[in-house]
């Protein structure tokens, strides 16, 4: 594609001329702030010019947007729906900028207006629809889909509050509100003409995150999209990501129900609008949250309808539904399309139970994204009888015909039936989900090799020898633009000016770079880029959290949701082994090492919250020891978040991907470290073994009990024996439970002692910590040799090229979807 050279050349590219306010080159952006804001541009402040700024870039893109959404409607190809309770979408400026290619373009304008792009992009609250690795990676796809042009929608929820916001008092966790939509969100497009009614069987109050049933009086609410655009690299195709909002039709305020009772009228629609109110901040555990379950209902009932309507628009008949229609289902989260989808065919379209089936499940997809049981969901059966009736009457129908097979095909194994059920019998009968969601569906993937390999053979066993055909996996990637491209633009450059442009949608052409890692002169341009990621990391970090870093000391990081699998103790344990060795020989020959933090605990889990404590404490005691603090200093970043992850990921020299082996289902942060040139520290986990696969054992640092042998040692494993063994070992736990870190809270860290040795240490932290120790002195000895160590990233980022999100659509579109490019003509 030419390169843009001025605005006007760009609004002429996407036909926007005629609507220019002047002949100016920078006549959208005027345009918007005098007529939205009414204000001198001279005069306007750096939120109002990130407004008229977006809404700019809106005007650029928004005829490209709708052409889109025309060339699919004529063209009625199959198209993708992307189901998801979340998208973690983060800022939406510069992406849409990089990829409507205007990025160039802007460096002179900023020069003539003395405007700072830079600064505008820090005026843009994240969107944080989402907890984390789930959420992200729709994100992810949902921008890879555009790049490949695939006819795709993507379906969520407009949460009013988005992942809380993370404060650090006294060093514990705070939870503040995200109200990202205080101020007007430019991205959004309301379609108040597509809203959709979603039927209840009875009605409901809310209080705190748990719903009253009034049975008896059905209601309903109101489906509102919001529809935000989603930008391909190329700005060709642009997709929408369709955000449902709840609340009530205005009849129902002030219409039928208008005998003067004006306040009830009110207050039912701020019960309403209280379904999409917030984002559920606990990815961990299941329980109860029966606002949630409604949550759930309603993305699905919205968007099914939603869809349905599309395909009946263009005239397609009922038969043709798995032709036109690929349903993806993003966890089971949105499991309940596979009744909604049911009732739809039997009750909308009177079709046969037999035929309903056949094109329902041939339609809908489901993915797993863990394989916690504490995570997995299971709704009462009680709350589908009181609020969607003929949702559980359809359910039952599937276990009993699902049941009636299984029975006939394996007459001779009658007693696995109550564990394949639908439905888990006991005090409260309760319909699980992940059942539901694989025998509805025509696949089941998992996210890498080993999870998806676990999940078959561990988890759903029994489902995966009724249904071998179904099961697969789809190693899940991320989008270089978003994660490279942008976050990194001195990498991005060196990369570009090694092997051409083309490599943001191609990323096999960066094995170009591999013969280089030897070359003493690109490792010192590598490492040069390294450095101004570090710099421009640590003036962020300096102006928006005052924490002050040293960008020539090792960045060591770990930034993830805290949770005892992902093993933040484990760190934590380390650190304090490194400290008491430089206590022990403060001349230790070690490079100056910082150990980042940064991560989420869910609100509930207390021993996450304790966790986090733990490492501010160590923190406080390491980094204002003389003794050590040259040498080794702790960092806690508070409110990890997409944009945190942007800056910090391209400074970090090393990734640490540290999860008790078998319970990461893939990560991938490691795969965004990995592109950015850290090295992987990492257990036989998830991606980790795929990403040490591509760039070769000798180029990450792999340690650990492996999946296998974390299985067949828990019955031996005994954390005491490490504790009383290994003298560092029980010298740094001494320390936590000897309140060495907590002078002035002591036994706040009991729990730390109960979970690693009363209870056993489920985790297993004990049972790696030799290794991981003796894995991390190989690391600070290599970082002692640049070139080496520059090396070895060097690779990292030539093999990266599998976990490209581009990649792992493309597998979903031919192996799942079968779904093809649907390009927008000029
Ligand atoms: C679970 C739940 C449970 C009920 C309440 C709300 C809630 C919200 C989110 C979740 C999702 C947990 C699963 C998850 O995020 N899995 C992560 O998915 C990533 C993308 O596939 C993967 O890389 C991570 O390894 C996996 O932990």
């Amino acid at each position: 594609m030419k390169k843009i050279e001025n605005l006007t050349e760009l609004l002429n590219r996407y036909g926007c001329g005629p609507i220019a306010f002047s002949g100016t080159s920078d006549a959208l952006f005027e345009r918007r702030l005098v007529l939205d804001h009414v204000i001198d541009p001279k005069q306007s402040g750096p939120r109002e010019q990130f407004e008229a700024f977006a809404s700019a870039m809106r005007d650029v893109l928004a005829q490209r947007w709708l052409k889109t959404t025309q060339t699919y409607d004529a063209a009625n190809p199959k198209q993708v729906y992307y189901l998801s309770m979340e998208f973690l979408i983060g800022r939406s400026l510069t992406s849409n900028v990089t990829n409507l290619g205007v990025a160039q373009a802007l460096g002179e304008w900023e020069k003539a207006k003395g405007i700072k792009v830079a600064e505008l992009v820090e005026e843009e609250p994240d969107a944080g629809l989402g907890n984390g690795g789930l959420g992200r990676l729709a994100a992810c796809f949902i921008e890879s889909l555009a790049t490949l042009e695939m006819p795709a929608i993507g379906y969520g929820l407009r949460y009013d509050y988005g992942i809380f916001r993370q404060e650090i008092v006294n060093g514990y966790q705070v939870e503040q509100p995200d109200p990202w939509l205080n101020r007007p969100d430019p991205w959004e497009v309301a379609r108040p003409n597509d809203e959709i009614p979603v039927p209840l069987g009875a009605s409901f109050t809310v209080k705190g995150g748990e719903i009253a049933v009034h049975r008896g009086h059905a209601t309903q609410l109101i489906g509102v999209p919001f529809d935000r655009p989603i930008v391909g690299f190329g700005g060709k195709t642009i997709n929408t990501l369709r955000l449902w909002k709840a609340t009530t039709a205005a009849a129902f305020d002030f219409g039928e129900f208008s005998s003067g009772d004006f306040f009830g009228a009110v207050s039912d629609k701020t019960l309403a609008e209280s379904v999409t109110r917030v984002l559920y901040p606990d990815d961990s555990t299941q329980r109860g949250r029966s606002l949630r379950f409604l949550q759930e209902y309603f993305l699905v009932r919205c968007s099914l309808a939603d869809i349905i309507a599309r395909f009946r628009r263009r005239g397609n008949d009922w038969s043709m539904l798995p032709d036109k229609v690929a349903i993806q289902l993003n966890d089971t989260h949105p499991a309940m399309a596979v009744p909604e989808l049911m009732r739809i065919l039997l009750d909308e379209a009177n079709l046969s139970w037999e035929n309903a089936w056949d094109l329902s499940t041939r339609t809908l997809a489901y993915t797993n994204h863990t394989l916690l049981p504490e995570a997995l969901e299971k709704w009462p059966v009680e709350l589908f009888e009181a609020l969607l009736p003929r949702h559980l009457e359809i359910i039952f129908e599937i276990n009993r015909r699902f049941l009636n097979d299984v029975q006939l095909k394996h007459p001779e194994e009658r007693v696995r039936l109550s564990q394949i059920s639908l439905i888990e019998e006991g005090n409260e009968r309760k319909v699980r989900m992940a059942h539901l969601a694989i025998v509805g569906s025509h696949s089941t993937n998992g996210v890498a090799e080993i999870h998806s390999k676990l999940l078959r053979t561990k988890t759903v066993p029994e489902f995966a020898e009724l249904f071998p055909e179904r099961f697969n996996n789809k190693t899940n990637g991320v989008t270089p633009r978003r994660w490279l491209l942008q976050a990194n633009p001195n990498l991005a450059q060196l990369i570009t000016e090694t092997v051409g442009a083309g490599w943001e949608t191609n990323m096999a052409l960066l094995r170009k770079i591999d013969p280089l890692a030897k070359d003493a002169a690109f490792q010192a341009r590598f490492l040069a880029a390294k450095r101004s990621a570090k710099t421009r990391f640590v003036d962020w970090i300096k102006k928006t959290a005052d924490i002050s870093l040293d960008p020539d000391t090792l960045f060591d990081v770990q930034i993830k949701r805290i949770h005892e699998y992902k093993r933040q103790l484990l760190n934590a344990i380390q650190v304090i082994i490194c400290y008491n060795r430089l206590l022990e020989t403060p001349s230790l020959d070690v490079p100056p090492r910082t150990v980042l933090f940064a991560g989420k605990a869910a609100p509930a889990y207390h021993l996450a919250k304790v966790i986090i404590k733990l490492i501010t404490s160590i923190a406080r005691v390491v980094n204002s020891n003389p003794m050590t603090r040259n040498k080794l200093r702790v960092a806690f970043l508070p409110n990890y978040s997409c944009t945190l992850a942007e800056y910090l990921i391209p400074a970090a020299d090393v990734s640490e991907q540290i999860s008790t082996a078998g319970f990461e289902a893939s990560g991938t942060s490691n795969m965004k470290f990995m592109m950015n040139g850290a090295i992987t520290l990492g257990t036989r986990d998830g991606a980790n073994i795929e990403i040490s696969e591509e760039v070769g054992e000798e180029n990450a640092f792999m340690f650990g009990l492996t999946s296998d042998q974390v299985l067949n040692n828990r019955a031996l494993y005994n954390p005491h024996w490490h504790y009383e063994n290994e003298p560092e070992t029980k010298a740094a736990l001494d320390m936590i439970f000897g309140n060495y870190f907590s002078a002035d809270e002591p036994g706040i860290f009991e729990p730390i002692r109960e979970t690693l040795l009363t209870k056993g240490d489920y985790f297993m932290h004990l049972a790696d910590l030799t290794e991981y120790v003796a894995t991390q002195s190989k690391v600070a000895k290599l970082f002692q040799t640049q070139n080496a160590w520059a090396e070895k990233a060097i690779h990292n980022v030539a093999r990266s090229g599998k976990f490209s999100s581009d990649r792992t659509i493309e597998q979903y579109a031919h192996e799942i979807w079968d779904v093809k490019p649907c390009p927008v003509l000029p």
